[in-house]
């Protein structure tokens, strides 16, 4: 009698059902180990298998088996039946499609690289209450970027130097002040003087300039502290809340999605960690992966890289994060990517950030159209005129791409361009 049932879970003639979850992975099996051992095995831990037969299988359950489907070199397609998951919870779909595989010793490598959700599992989820059209509306800012700066260094400014140092950034032009991902609540700058003071610098940003402007202020903590944050960034009449959503967890971020839009909050979404899961190209998951749960449970705004800044990620995968974000609609691009209809699901924003400055402006404005969120940070403060005149130059440096000009001929009638160009030029830092 046979040990393991694995190749159960392996039928290269099938063909997945309407409602099947899709999950496409790359694997290497380990050594001694079969093609089919190896994929058997990645469909069974997700779903229903053990490593032994057993002695007696209810056969209604077979209907839960996932099954591998397809293979192209070291890739693979596996069909999960929808009874399998629970409605509306992303936290049980990582625990299968993203849980116990990673470790198993058939395999050397494996990697997560997109899953396809059907409009039968979509429906348990509502996505983004404020998708990109709200947060437009919301921000007053339409045509071009929204554009912010995080105060740096990143940790170390008392609440006023910091609220300081957001009515500059404001002042110069930018929408959004945002905080740094390890700036919560510390002893010398605590989350509710900070939140006070900002909105006092914004109040006052916003009769001078007459434009909105906002703040990205992070609630990152245990959920009980984030929820009564984020109450009180809407009691100081705030529309954000950022949350460090790998580290503070799917589960967390999905309290935080209703809580949030009872509130009146957008969520801006820093990734931070993400490297930690997908900067191997054989193993983890990718970013495309995270983006794509992340705005299945209801991020307005995400990080997805610059390609050009401090950062590691290519045009390629800016591109691939943008559409995964945006699109109502994507189509499987060669063996990296699965078809995805989004439905009644809205749209989030990329976020770009990491390294940049004006001189580097143009270049992620081609790879991402201004469907955006910029960040510039140390690119502003750095100006040799200080951060209201770096501000002005990133804004100049917009200007000019949508008006088509270089930066140099903006710069003849842009002295705050002119001097970051001086100091920056096109640097793409390391
Ligand atoms: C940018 C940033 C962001 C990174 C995170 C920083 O600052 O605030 O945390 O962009 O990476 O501290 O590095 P600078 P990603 O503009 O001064 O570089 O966006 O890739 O998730
Ligand atoms: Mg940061």
């Amino acid at each position: 009698m046979a040990i393991d049932w694995y190749e159960e879970f392996v039928d290269l003639g099938y063909t997945p059902a309407r409602d099947e979850l899709v999950a496409l992975y790359y694997f290497e099996p380990a050594e001694g180990i079969g093609r089919d051992e190896a994929i058997g095995r990645i469909a069974s831990e997700s779903s229903t298998g053990t490593w032994t037969t057993l002695h007696s299988l209810p056969p209604r359950m077979r209907d839960l088996q996932a099954t591998a489907f397809e293979v192209e070199g070291n890739f693979v397609k596996i069909a999960y039946p929808l009874g399998l998951w629970e409605e509306g919870n992303a936290v049980q779909l990582l625990s299968g499609i993203a849980g116990n595989i990673f470790g198993m010793k058939a395999l050397k490598n494996l990697r997560l690289i997109d899953v396809s959700l059907p409009s039968a599992y979509l429906r348990g989820f509502k996505g983004p209450h404020f998708g990109i059209e709200e947060v437009r509306e919301m921000m007053r800012v339409h045509g071009r970027p929204l554009v912010g700066a995080v105060p740096k260094p990143k940790v170390g400014f008392s609440a006023a130097e910091h609220a300081r140092v957001g009515f500059e950034t404001w002042m110069g032009g930018f929408d959004l002040v945002k905080d740094d991902e390890n700036l919560t609540s510390v002893s010398f700058n605590r989350f509710e003087d900070r939140v006070r003071m900002l909105a006092e610098m914004r109040d006052s940003a916003e009769q001078l300039t007459g434009e909105r402007k906002s703040a990205l202020i992070n609630i990152s903590a245990d959920t009980e502290t984030m929820k009564a944050r984020a109450k009180l960034l809407a009691d100081y009449g705030w529309n954000y809340a950022m949350i460090d959503v790998v580290v503070a967890g799917t589960a967390a971020v999905m309290t935080l999605r209703d809580y949030c839009s009872d509130l009146g909050l957008a969520i801006h979404a820093h990734r931070a960690m993400h490297a930690a899961f997908d900067r191997n190209p054989k193993h983890g998951m990718t970013m495309q992966f995270l983006a794509k749960i992340m705005r299945l449970i209801g991020v307005s705004q995400i990080h997805t890289g610059t390609a050009v800044g401090k950062l590691a990620g290519t045009r390629k995968e800016a591109a691939l994060l943008a559409d995964v974000l945006r699109e109502r609609r994507t189509n499987a691009s060669g063996t990296m990517a699965l078809d995805q209809d989004w439905g009644e699901i809205k749209s989030a924003f990329p976020v770009s950030s990491g390294g940049l400055h004006p001189g580097l402006v143009p270049e992620v404005l081609n790879i991402y159209g201004s469907e955006i969120v910029l960040l510039v940070s140390g690119g502003i403060h750095g100006h040799p005129q200080g951060t209201r005149a770096g501000a002005q130059a990133t804004m100049q440096a917009i200007e000019a791409w949508k008006d088509g000009e270089t930066l140099e001929e903006k710069a003849e009638s842009a002295p705050e361009l002119r001097q970051a160009l001086e100091k920056w030029g096109r640097y793409r830092p390391k």
